[in-house]
């Protein structure tokens, strides 16, 4: 046992002034038609939880993650265990993971996938004693220096077979161990000056690198989902994944979008100057919703804090946006989230999961109800109305013409447009959040 302090956490109710407790996630809670635990698919990032000490630019790490090995190989042995461990005791049931993150990288491309190999059979046999299942994999091309002038978009066709290799060996991984997700993040896929870059020839290799993955993956029977995790800076400072827009016209340019979803960060939303909200509903109205990674940011900080999302407002609308979306499919909620740097002890994590997964079933409660009384549809509907009929109807169809259309204003005189009741709306949603927690 790695958490020998920590006991399984059990739902408690809000009351509860247990901290190992949760007070909203109650798992098996029915929610419009089906548990909690199936809207809200919570899945643990192994990187943050399992591999990262806290080590920041100023400072080296707070903790040890090392889980009492003393080779590489038998670090990432151990950790196999503690994330099971982990997951049992907070009943989490997806995981996610880089390929550097479960096996240690080697001096050569072939003992790495050697120690790859050696953590596979042990991620499998925990995940058949456990039920728990992999949302999504991806491969680590951003850490190692040959990465420095990008993976898919280096100026060196060496280095793009280095990582169409890593991607190769990542997809077999995630579809041996039943993965429906299969991410492409593009931290180094960018530029840092235009003065030496060919962003056209870059981007048009980047597209053919997940073409290849495409096929590859069909070909060895990967059935999931690819996404693609919009960011649009650090640690390359300008990435042409920037943000949904851009990452689904580039979909679209290269005929990929079929088989590309979009993987949705909060704090990648808020640096790219969106919000979390405004994202998932740019995904959702083109049909390319797919997973999140749960987290925020610090709005006093410009950078990528990856902090747990704690915040109901934000985890409310979030969830809104996923049940008008239909709900997750393949994907779910990814915590990429890791604990302050202060906060050094294994207790932490569990506390800081609870906190994110608290915070989503709370959401999920206040949008379901949301939901289900309609008053945010029903203001939107009655705001749009005069596409409802008359020369509205004939602009939605196509009937109509800009001749016609001058001769209705000229009719109509000065329209008087409507309010947006925006001050009214949001109180609506702290009076939701209220009622909630008063049913509780
Ligand atoms: C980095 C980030 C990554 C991706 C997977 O900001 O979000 O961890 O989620 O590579
Ligand atoms: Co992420």
């Amino acid at each position: 046992m790695y958490f020998p302090s920590i006991p399984k956490i059990q739902f408690e109710g809000v009351k509860s002034n247990n901290p190992f407790a949760f007070r909203f996630y109650d798992k098996d809670k029915v929610v419009a038609g089906k548990p909690m635990r199936a809207h809200l698919k919570f899945a643990m990032s192994y990187w943050h939880t399992l591999c990262s000490e806290s080590t920041d630019m100023f400072g080296a790490g707070t903790r040890c993650m090392n889980f009492g090995g003393t080779t590489p190989l038998e670090i990432s042995q151990n950790r196999v265990a503690a994330a099971f461990e982990l997951m049992e005791k907070l009943e989490i049931e997806y995981f996610c993971f880089h390929d550097r993150d479960i096996a240690p990288e080697g001096a050569t491309l072939r003992e790495s996938n050697e120690n790859i190999d050696r953590i596979v059979p042990l991620l499998k046999q925990e995940m058949e004693r456990t039920g728990i299942r992999l949302l999504w994999g991806t491969a680590n091309c951003f850490n190692n220096p040959r990465y420095m002038n990008g993976a898919a978009t280096s100026n060196d066709a060496d280095v793009f077979a280095y990582a169409a290799a890593q991607i190769k060996k990542a997809l077999e991984v995630t579809t041996a161990l039943g993965g429906s997700g299969y991410v492409f993040w593009g931290g180094r896929e960018g530029y840092e000056t235009l003065l030496n870059t060919d962003t056209g020839r870059e981007l048009d290799h980047m597209a053919a690198l997940m073409r290849m993955a495409v096929d590859y993956g069909r070909k060895i029977g990967f059935a999931g989902d690819f996404y693609i995790e919009p960011k649009p800076k650090e640690p390359t400072k300008h990435q042409y994944d920037f943000d949904g827009a851009t990452v689904l016209a580039f979909l679209r340019k290269y005929g990929l979008e079929k088989d590309f979803k979009l993987n949705i960060e909060a704090n990648h939303a808020t640096l790219a100057g969106h919000t979390f909200q405004h994202e998932l509903r740019v995904a959702r109205d083109n049909r390319a919703f797919g997973s999140i990674d749960a987290n925020s940011g610090d709005t006093l900080l410009g950078w990528d804090t990856d902090c747990f999302p704690t915040n109901v407002y934000d985890t409310t609308l979030c969830m809104y946006e996923v049940l008008k979306a239909g709900g997750f499919k393949n994907g779910g909620l990814n915590f990429d989230a890791k604990v302050r740097r202060p906060s050094n002890t294994p207790e932490d994590i569990f506390l800081a999961y609870i906190a994110g997964m608290d915070a989503f079933a709370f959401g999920l409660l206040v949008a379901d109800k949301l939901l289900a009384d309609g008053c945010l549809e029903q203001f939107v509907a009655k705001r749009y109305a005069s596409f409802d009929s008359g020369i509205g109807k004939k602009i939605e169809s196509g009937a109509t013409s800009l001749e016609e259309l001058s001769a209705h204003a000229l009719a109509a005189g000065e329209p008087h447009p409507s309010s947006g009741r925006q001050e009214y709306l949001e109180s609506l949603i702290n009076q939701y959040i209220v009622l909630t927690g008063q049913t509780l």
